[in-house]
């Protein structure tokens, strides 16, 4: 069998008409849909470069608020002293302190666009390093030691990206307590007073026109520590505000940025642990002390509060007015005050209280929480401009 002749079909004379192009309206209707098409992946990108920005800045402030969490919680674990008052000097054991500055946690959510919380609290203690010793500056060169004096606290940062909402930056100062004895640029032409020196990572301290650094013991003594008032009961010094003044950090130096351990901070809550201060239970909730609508206790005891809160506990009491410091402030105090042959209360003369009857009720001078201290948490938040979030790190210890 062959196969069958393909047949080709031909139409002679006739010819397709040809086109040369597109007509306008096919122009003009092609072009809109390409530049709907492509508005709409434009759009599709911004959302998502938005949304990865978002999260990007989320996860960087979540990683450092950790950071310093970690910092914070190494601090406080290597504390040098039993937090109780009287520390003697001669025991070189350092001191512990927290200051409570007026503003509260609840201030924030009083229906204000200002979520600026807690910011004027102050942490500072000496500490132990956990795992090898501290390293700071020594002129040009480094020096190490295992103890240092450290010191939290917060300042307005300098430049405010969001309007409505108070950012401050969060300061970790870090001074080493070592033995090392002066060289001659400790003498003479050095710092004076309250400016901290910042080629020397060391607690100094003034006599005279020397500078001789601190041992633990010498820190027991208010004096002696970072940025003191020159009278008793030497205060930690503020500006205007209320607040570490700027000479108090590394701000308008050289160094400026290396003692901020975190930016973006809207609360750095220091609470003490009240075992006196009560809860109150709603139908709802559990309030705590420092809570915005707590009114009073009904529940359980013991709870994180402000010094001097007026919660109801020792801790929430006002101060002792012989330690004549006017902050809400727990120290760990020193002996010393009631044998220095200085009269601090400006009454029956020096030291009336050292008459040999271990007696405080005759001191002349007070911690201004005198019972001990069971434990310190620490509520740091930062409010992230980029993804409009605000995450909150807590951190607890106890003694
Ligand atoms: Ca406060
Ligand atoms: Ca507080
Ligand atoms: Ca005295
Ligand atoms: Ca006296």
């Amino acid at each position: 069998m062959t196969p069958a002749p393909v047949s080709v079909r031909r139409i002679a004379g006739h010819h397709q008409p040809t086109r040369c192009g597109f007509s306008l309206t096919e122009l003009l209707v092609a072009s809109s849909i390409a530049l709907i098409v492509m508005a709409a992946i434009a759009n599709l990108f911004g959302v998502f470069s938005r949304a990865m920005s978002q999260s990007q800045s989320t996860v960087d402030l979540s990683a450092r608020m950790r950071s310093a969490a970690w910092q914070l919680r190494k601090d406080l674990s290597g504390i040098t002293c039993e937090v109780v008052p009287w520390l003697s000097p001669e025991a070189d054991s350092g001191y512990f302190e927290v200051i409570e500055g007026p503003r509260r946690d609840s201030i924030a959510q009083n229906g204000s666009a200002n979520l600026e919380a807690d910011t004027d609290d102050t942490l500072l203690f000496t500490t132990r390093s956990l795992d090898g010793s501290f390293v700071g500056r020594h002129g040009n060169d480094a020096i190490e030691s295992p103890y240092a004096e450290i010191a939290w606290f917060c300042r307005e940062a300098a430049d405010q990206p969001v309007t409505g909402t108070k950012l401050y930056n969060l300061h970790r100062r870090q001074f080493l307590v070592t033995a090392y004895v002066g060289t001659a640029a400790f003498i003479g032409n050095m710092i004076n007073g309250p400016l901290p020196n910042i080629d020397y990572d060391l607690s100094l301290r003034q006599e005279g026109n020397r500078l001789v650094p601190n041992s633990l013991g010498d820190l027991t003594k208010r004096e002696n520590r970072f940025n003191r008032q020159p009278n008793f009961p030497f205060a930690f010094r503020v500006d205007g505000q209320g607040r570490p003044p700027s000479n108090a950090t590394f701000d308008n130096t050289p160094r400026v940025w290396e003692d901020v351990i975190l930016t973006n901070v809207i609360a750095f809550d220091v609470r003490v642990f009240d075992p006196e201060a009560r809860a109150q239970t709603t139908a709802t909730s559990t309030l705590l002390p420092g809570d915005p609508g707590y009114g009073g206790g009904n529940a359980g005891y013991g709870a994180f509060v402000d010094l001097g809160g007026g919660q109801g506990g020792k801790l929430g009491a006002a101060i002792s007015q012989k330690s004549r410091l006017t902050l809400p402030t727990y120290d760990t105090w020193s002996t010393h005050y009631e044998s220095n042959g200085l009269d601090e209360d400006g009454q029956q003369g020096p030291d009336q209280g050292a008459d040999g009857i271990d007696n405080p009720q005759t001191y002349e001078t007070s911690p201004p929480y005198p019972v001990r201290l069971d434990g310190v948490e620490v509520r740091i938040r930062c409010y992230d401009p980029t993804a409009k979030q605000v995450r909150q790190i807590t951190v607890r210890h106890g003694f």
